[in-house]
């Protein structure tokens, strides 16, 4: 009955026979050709020449560019894939080639020497096929690949706020197997699953299930040995078995139980992970026929819904972020190492929950999450909506099944998901059509009972849960909110709408209606573009300030309530969404780190209040040249400074030679500090324990004139945004603009009119969302001054260029509907008929200008005009409307 043997610890080492698997990827010089062919073509298609094949690299995607130009829409069609690779003779009788893919959006196509393999749908999980009776053997064998991203009712995702890159855009393998080998036959898997049934400090019990197939033509009894292998590598148990295969036997299952006494657990301070090592020898020889190797670690986990989460007995609060999986300029055709990149910042940060949203990414991510002691959630892409479809769902339940099965041995995983905000947009009106509702919400909640049971089934040990937006009522009153075990929430109160005290409400509303729920606040963020600044923050404005707010607020509130299990932040990064205007075109902007992976000051607001260690650091760091106008009769301007820090108090000095002192509330320590024009240097300092820590920050300052002859320093013009309270800051020509004021004597602005607030089903909100067509820089010319009279400036004598700046922002053009949250019911402003003449001192510099007319809507427009200020006359614009109301976008001024 003794059937675990328990080996004295013994150091072994594992070469790669060349006998076992050998795997190898296949990602360089495939030729590419974005357009259809016809099969017959593709079987001889290396003799063809008419196609303009192009040559690429894997990760790949067509997308790349087309997402992030100046016209709406990207590529969503089919395209080709080839290469001719030489394989050499199988190095044993029978054995099996695999092409193995880790990721093809959305639905690939296999050709091999002309003939066609098979199909694989969805975007998101892995797949194989077994090529080797399409293969010649010590020759070129020609691969094709048909991928298609084309939107296929039948494949989720339908529609999502993200851009759906096609490509063959993860690596590509070939793996070559012995006849005897661990299946890959189980949805791509390992053909290994590994389970914890029981835990303790004291006891582990370890459940190794593997899969073998014999896809010889004779019978054969091979030795299964496996081992529990410690960190150091150190054999820790080891348990063997013979096993009688049938000939063409396939998914053959065998199960081994361990003991581990004493057990190093797994978690975020300490991810120890053990192995699994698993390997099928020749009973004769004692040869390897295949080998595997996965991750293990040890621990046990609990959901309460009053107390939160508990990782080995202990309360955790899961605090982290969610992810997608694209990249500046890159797409989702990413290398490994920047996957690895993403999970590090996140630990960096101090998280220890990452939602890997909407959809299965590259493996690189649970195993760093593994590593670093992350917990996750994984989730297949049904997002916004479904199609009431058997193919549908038999789609749905596939890919559950695949991520279940590709992922089960991932320690960091203890949630699986599978719905993402299902009942946002309705495919009719709910209150005309209320029956047809009623049916749609009945077919949600049924394919979701569909999923639930068939995860279930697949894994007894984790968790399910489904993610819903605000609109709590939809998903109660159609009971999708009683299938999974976990509720998610994504909450955005203070940014889509209302306040931000309504979150607080919302939560506790929650916690009422579902007590015996665990919640997650799967998502929250605010849209954060980091060269946008304001003094008067508010929902909207892309300002890094409100940003600050926004998130200042939520994660007190998260904090505070013992029932929230945890909270994602929406998102680690920006990330491409094609429908998108907003601040930075077709970029979502909620990201705590940019596109580029620049982190913004939420990053730091987070990493403060969670680290352990001590952490000082300047808000608005990024923010490097500033600007604002001199107080009345002062040669400085007076703006808050933030210090992020984890310390009782911060003391700040400025230019070397003034201190300032302030506690540290909240992780805050905020200041109030005349800037001078040009140079202001900081130094922030904390003590923890008695040693010192501090940050440096360099600001170049740019000081406007508040009244030209009390102004002590060389005036040299002037950036003004007109319409707004927002602050720009233009990296690449190094200049500050800053937001319009009222005219008054001896100083600068506008006369008359009002801030251009686009009505949306949000609002009125305090810039446009246009994508402007031609700018690098599009917030500066989102906000303008309508029905201006006048802009006044009382400049010295002197010559000078002006810059005017327009963009028409009003349309009744049909945008591209933003199918996701900002929406179908966007409120459309009236025909612009809009026609005036500009004046610089008298002189007429613009007649008859009709912006949509002349150069179109969402354009930017910028002329300049030279002028010649004499006698004290200063500068005066008059605007003249001949049509609707004038506007102006931006002033600037330069002194020649
Ligand atoms: C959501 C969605 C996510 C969006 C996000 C947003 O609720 O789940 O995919 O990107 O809101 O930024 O609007
Ligand atoms: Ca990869």
């Amino acid at each position: 009955m003794n059937k675990y043997i328990l080996l004295i610890t013994l150091v072994i080492s594992f070469s790669v026979s060349s006998q076992s698997r050998q795997v190898f990827t296949i990602n360089n010089n495939w030729e590419f050709y974005k357009g259809n062919l016809e099969v017959s073509k593709t079987e001889t298609f290396l003799e063809h020449n008419d196609v303009k094949w192009q040559s690429v690299n894997i990760p790949h995607t067509w997308n790349n560019i087309d997402t992030t130009d100046d016209t709406p829409g990207y590529y969503r069609g089919i395209a080709w894939y080839k290469k001719s690779i030489f394989i050499e003779s199988a190095h044993t009788p029978n054995a099996k080639t695999l092409i193995y893919f880790e990721g093809v959006n959305q639905v690939a196509d296999l050709y091999v020497n002309g003939q066609w393999v098979g199909q694989h749908k969805g975007g998101y999980t892995r797949f194989h096929f077994d090529v080797t009776s399409f293969l010649k053997y010590n020759q070129q064998n020609t691969f094709a690949v048909k991928v298609d991203n084309s939107y296929n009712e039948a494949i989720p995702p339908l529609s999502a706020d993200f851009t759906f890159f096609g490509g063959i855009y993860r690596d590509v393998f070939i793996m070559e197997l012995n006849e005897v080998h661990f299946s890959m036959d189980d949805h791509s898997s390992s053909g290994i699953y590994i389970s914890t049934p029981e835990v303790s400090k004291e006891l582990a019990t370890v459940e190794v299930k593997y899969l073998l197939n014999n896809e010889g033509s004779k019978n054969k009894t091979v030795q299964v040995v496996s081992q529990i292998v410690d960190k150091q590598g150190v054999v820790v148990l080891s348990l063997n078995k013979k096993v009688r295969l049938s000939k063409n036997e396939k998914n053959k299952e065998n199960t081994e139980v361990f003991s581990i006494k004493n057990p190093q657990l797994w978690s975020p301070d300490n991810p120890y992970l053990y192995s699994v090592i698993t390997q099928i020898k020749d009973l004769k020889t004692g040869k390897i026929l295949d080998e595997s190797s996965e991750p293990l670690g040890l621990r046990w986990f609990k959901f309460d819904s009053e107390k939160g989460f508990f990782l080995n007995g202990e309360h955790l609060k899961l605090i982290g972020t969610n992810r997608h999986q694209d990249y500046l300029k890159k797409g989702n055709a990413l290398s490994d190492e920047m996957h690895v990149r993403d999970i590090r910042l996140l630990k960096e940060m101090g998280g220890n929950f990452l939602r890997i949203s909407h959809y299965p990414q590259d493996p690189t991510v649970l195993e760093m999450c593994d590593r670093l002691g992350i917990l996750t959630s994984v989730e297949i892409p049904i997002v916004n909506a479904i199609t009431e479809s058997e193919a549908f769902t038999n789609n749905c339940l596939a890919m559950a099944e695949e991520m279940v099965k590709q992922n089960y041995n991932h320690p960091s995983l203890v949630i699986w998901a599978y719905m993402n905000e299902v009942l946002l947009r309705l495919p009719f009106d709910q209150k005309t059509e209320k029956e047809r509702y009623e049916i749609y919400a009945k077919n949600v909640t049924k394919l979701a009972s569909k999923i639930e049971s068939k995860i279930r089934s697949l894994d007894f040990y984790r968790s399910t849960m489904i993610v819903n937006h605000g609109a709590i009522s939809r998903y109660k009153d159609a009971g999708l909110t009683s299938v999974p075990m976990i509720l998610g929430w994504n909450l955005y109160q203070g940014w889509y709408g209302g306040k931000l005290s309504s979150f607080d409400s919302n939560l506790d509303d929650l916690h009422n209606l579902f007590p015996n729920q665990s919640l997650i606040i799967t998502e929250y963020g605010a849209d954060v573009h980091p060269r946008l600044h304001s003094m008067k923050p508010e929902r909207f404005d892309y300002t890094v300030e409100y940003g600050n707010k926004y998130h200042e607020h939520y994660i007190k509130a998260i904090q505070s309530r013992s029932f929230i299990v945890g909270a994602n932040i929406w998102n680690l990064n920006d990330f491409y969404s094609e429908s998108r205007g907003y601040a930075l075109p077709r970029t979502n902007l909620k990201g705590i780190t940019t596109l580029d992976r620049e982190k913004k000051d939420t990053w730091w607001l987070y990493k403060t209040a969670l680290s352990k260690t001590p952490v000082i650091k300047f808000g608005q760091n990024q923010w490097k040249i500033r600007g604002g106008v001199a107080e009345a009769g002062k040669d400085f301007c007076t703006l808050p400074v933030t210090v992020y820090s984890n310390g009782d108090s911060v003391e700040l000095w400025h230019n070397n030679n003034v201190v300032y002192n302030a506690k540290v509330v909240d992780n805050i320590a905020r200041f109030s500090i005349p800037f001078v024009n040009g140079k202001n240097s900081f130094i922030a300092k904390m003590k923890v324990d008695s040693k010192e820590y501090i940050d440096v920050l360099d600001v170049d300052f740019r000081l406007a004139p508040n009244n030209f002859s009390e102004f002590k320093d060389e005036f040299y013009g002037l950036n003004v945004l007109l319409g707004t309270n927002r602050i720009y800051e233009d990296k690449v020509k190094s200049q500050v603009w800053i937001p319009e004021q009222p005219y008054t004597k001896g100083s600068w602005g506008y006369v008359g009119g009002e801030r251009f607030r686009p009505k949306t089903r949000f609002g009125s909100l305090p810039s446009s969302d246009l994508d402007i067509i031609d700018s690098e820089d599009d917030p500066i010319y989102q906000t303008q001054r309508v029905d201006i009279q006048k802009f006044k400036l009382d400049v010295p004598d002197g010559r000078y260029v002006i810059s005017l700046g327009w963009a028409e922002l009003e349309s009744d053009k049909e945008h591209e509907k933003l199918i996701y949250n900002l929406g179908d019911d966007r409120i459309l402003e009236a025909v612009t008929d809009r026609v005036f003449n500009v004046l610089i001192n008298g002189n007429y510099i613009e007649k008859n200008l009709n912006l949509a007319e002349q150069f179109g809507v969402e354009k930017a427009v910028s002329k300049k005009y030279e002028v010649l200020v004499l006698n004290g006359e200063g500068i005066t614009l008059d605007f003249e409307a001949i049509k609707g109301k004038p506007i102006l976008n931006t002033f600037q001024i330069r002194r020649l």
